[in-house]
């Protein structure tokens, strides 16, 4: 056995473990990792094969053992066959583990498994489902040493093999365990003095979030149904005349023609570049839903196109995978082959030429509702029972349960020298490399940033996409989960998150509604969506007394907009998450290691949602400095002063609890009614001790001109002097004209 290590830079160290014979990896992850060529830290490896230990500049940072090449006990069942490599990561028993991706479980992860294969739960998931649509295998530790509290580590395992995180569970209480079937094991080990610097760091690596269209910010109205033209700008038109804000508007599945992609319905949208201008003179964005499957039928000219260009995923004689998705029995495009890629793009075009300004992923997990050779085989069976009149040992329930998953067993990619290659190794790649081509379709339109929403995903997807959670309830306790969803996912790098705000599935109740209404209007995601066939969730749907509540978050979250797009632009700087759980802004307080019904937008607001039914006042954690030092934390709406510890507030309905961190602020505007119009005034609220920084971003909002400079970033300081406040701007960049023409300093 070998264990190969390359510095990659200053923070992070990549080890290769592997059987004598095997000399790297044969990665399909379209990620070029970047090694800086004079590396000038002092990275060792110290121990022996079974067990060893990375030292940094003689500090140990992570030991590894158990290092093994069979199957461990714990990992992941039904696949035996192959080679596996599994090791544990000692963390200690004190540890805590965080990132992971997008789990439906706690926002600390010690004492369960979790499984990196994207996966469609077929309907609203539950509480610690596992696994779901999208995978990262990354995974932050605090406190590895268990000595010192401010000691944190990053691991990412650079595989889109399906992977096995056991964390603090049935390996060990004191280690994570880590196991999937490759010949070379690749991971990161990543360090960093903070826990933002190991997700910085993190990001770095695995790709910078993209820096999206300031209409992504918004608030975003979606549900899945059957209206017409006539409906859709109806619904636009009631947004404009009720002054609630909203940026976009989206267009699910029943916009084309029996589901198929490329395509409209014709009597229901029979002008839709018509419609389209009309939502553009109204400042809406226009979404529309894109699925992989393309229906198989001939004079369809996706279809058509596509066999001619010989795009599609086979199956194991070498045919075309046939699977069945909403327009029936459809072909896979096999997006790992560039010309796939490129076939993509000129589809997607079509619709961004007509008009349409984002592009919503679904089902790219893939999800397939079954194969075409499963239903032939089930049949063959089933006929066979018949013939012998032996039905012992037909399940038909768990036999349609497999489907899905045994059909995406059969798909068979093939890669630039059209070798093949099996579904398994690049399964969990599938929407990234779909990503890449709809991306290249936006790089097309000139200079207009992209907006691509994607349900699966893998580290990367985060400079390609947003990412949403997939299909939740209409449930209090669906709310609450999505906060340490939204968290870890950032914790991952993936900052841009969000839950289908209101639930997807099920009836939302009047009260829900707005509880989650004011949630969505400081998750970085703000997007409003519902099943078909589910009560309506707009604003306005509950009478006049919730509607005002609702309109006021919304204009909360407009208000918002300079602070959060700032927190934007510095995730896309930095790769740091915009929401952020609240160990991350206070290391040293032992007690925010487990909070996750609160959470830091940016690190001036703490946010406390109202996660029951019914609580005119909520509990609530305010944190303590580094030192343990008590501090004044504002509150939002009442200017009232709270200290750090536990603290019992007002949470009527129309109060989300928000403090103001002391010595720190936010940059506020008017509310307007999309991102489209400028406020005319910037106004600073905060809450001032000594001395206060309040950074502000500003650029275009729609183009890449930022990237060249065009855009304004600045800091105002305020400070206290003997009896009044004094405030200075001082500028970093001054390549774009600010929007406001006049600054107010906002007094409670
Ligand atoms: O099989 O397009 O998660 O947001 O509304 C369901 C219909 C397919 C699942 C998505 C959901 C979307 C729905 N889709």
């Amino acid at each position: 056995m070998t264990v190969k290590a390359d510095p990659v830079n200053s923070n992070v160290i990549k080890l290769n473990i592997f059987q004598e014979d095997e000399n790297g990896v044969d990665s399909f992850i379209p990620i070029s990792f970047e090694f800086d060529s004079e590396v000038s830290t002092r990275w060792e490896l110290e121990g022996d094969l079974q067990c060893f230990t990375v030292l940094k500049e003689g500090k140990e940072v992570g030991p590894f053992e158990d290092i093994s090449f069979e199957r461990p006990d714990w990992g992941r069942k039904g696949t035996q066959e192959g080679n596996w490599i599994s090791l544990s990561h000692k963390v200690g028993e004190q540890a805590k583990v965080y990132g992971l991706g997008e789990k439906a479980g706690s926002l600390e992860k010690t004492g369960r498994s979790y499984e990196m294969w994207n996966t469609d739960p077929g309907g609203s998931y539950k509480h610690n489902e596992d696994p779901l649509y999208s995978s990262f295998p990354f995974y932050l530790v605090a406190c590895p040493s268990g000595k010192d509290s401010s000691d944190f580590l990053g691991v990412y395992v650079n595989h889109s093999e399906p992977t096995k995180f056991d964390v603090k569970y049935r390996c060990g209480k004191d280690r994570v365990g880590i196991a999937l079937k490759t010949n070379c094991l690749e991971l990161f080990v990543i360090t960093g003095e903070t826990s933002k610097e190991i997700v910085e760091n993190y990001a770095k690596l695995t790709g910078k979030p993209c820096m999206l269209p300031k209409w992504a910010l918004g608030y975003h109205h979606s549900k899945w149904s059957s209206w017409d033209e006539g409906d859709f700008l109806q619904l636009a038109k009631k947004f404009r005349r009720k002054e609630i804000p909203c940026d976009a508007l989206y267009l699910d599945i029943h916009y084309m023609d029996d589901f198929k992609v490329f395509t409209w319905d014709e009597d229901r949208f029979p002008s839709p570049e018509a419609m389209v201008e009309e939502l553009h003179e109204m400042d809406f964005n226009l979404v529309n839903i894109v699925d992989p499957g393309i229906k198989k039928e001939i004079g369809y000219e996706p279809y058509d196109s596509g066999i001619e260009r010989d795009v599609f995923v086979k199956d194991e004689d070498g045919e075309d995978f046939v699977g069945v998705l909403w327009p029936g029995s459809c072909v896979f495009p096999d997006f790992l082959m560039e010309r796939t890629r490129e076939w993509w793009s000129e589809l997607n075009r079509d619709l961004l030429e007509l008009g349409v300004d984002g592009i919503w992923n679904d089902m790219n997990e893939p999800a397939i509702f079954f194969g075409k050779k499963q239903v032939e085989d089930l049949i063959s069976r089933v006929q066979e029972m018949l013939e012998t009149g032996d039905y012992e040992g037909l399940d038909l329930r768990s036999e349609f349960e497999k489907f899905g998953k045994e059909s995406l067993g059969t798909l068979v990619h093939r890669d630039k020298g059209g070798e093949r290659i099996t579904h398994e190794r690049v399964h969990n790649l599938y929407a990234f490399y779909e990503a890449m081509a709809t991306k290249s379709a936006f790089e097309e339109a000139p200079n207009k940033r992209s907006f691509i929403l994607t349900r699966a995903g893998f580290p990367g997807i985060q400079s390609l996409a947003l990412k949403w959670t997939g299909d939740n309830s209409s449930t209090w306790d669906h709310m609450e989960m999505s906060i340490p969803m939204i968290l870890n996912l950032g914790v991952s790098g993936v900052p841009f998150a969000g839950a289908d705000v209101g639930g997807f599935d099920g009836d939302v109740e009047p009260e829900l509604l707005t509880r989650w209404l004011q949630l969505g209007a400081v998750l970085p995601y703000y997007r409003n969506h519902s099943a078909l066939g589910t009560a309506d969730q707009e604003p306005w749907r509950f009478g006049e007394e919730l509607e005002r509540i609702n309109k006021k978050y919304i204009r909360l979250r407009y208000r918002l907009l300079p602070y959060l797009y700032t927190l934007h632009y510095f995730s896309h700087r930095d790769g740091v998450p915009i929401a952020r759980p609240l160990f991350m802004e206070f290391e040293a307080d032992q007690s925010c290691y487990h909070i996750q019904d609160e959470f830091m937008l940016g690190e001036a607001l703490l946010i406390a949602p109202v996660l029951r039914k019914g609580r005119d006042e909520r509990h609530v954690y305010l944190p303590y400095e580094s030192n343990g030092k008590s501090i004044e934390w504002k509150d939002w709406w009442t200017g009232g002063k709270y200290k750090s510890g536990h603290q019992v507030v007002n949470s009527t309905l129309k109060t989300m609890p928000i403090f103001i961190r002391e010595d720190s602020g936010v940059p506020l505007a008017e509310s307007v009614d999309s991102t489209k119009k400028e406020p005319e005034k910037l106004f600073l609220k905060y809450n001032l001790e000594n001395e206060v920084s309040i950074p502000v971003y500003h650029d275009d909002g729609r183009t890449r001109a930022y990237e060249d400079g065009e855009y304004f970033l600045g800091e105002f300081r305020i400070r206290k002097t003997s009896g009044s406040v004094e405030s200075a701007l001082e500028v970093e960049n001054d390549g774009f004209e600010p929007f406001w023409h006049e600054v107010i300093l906002k007094k409670d």
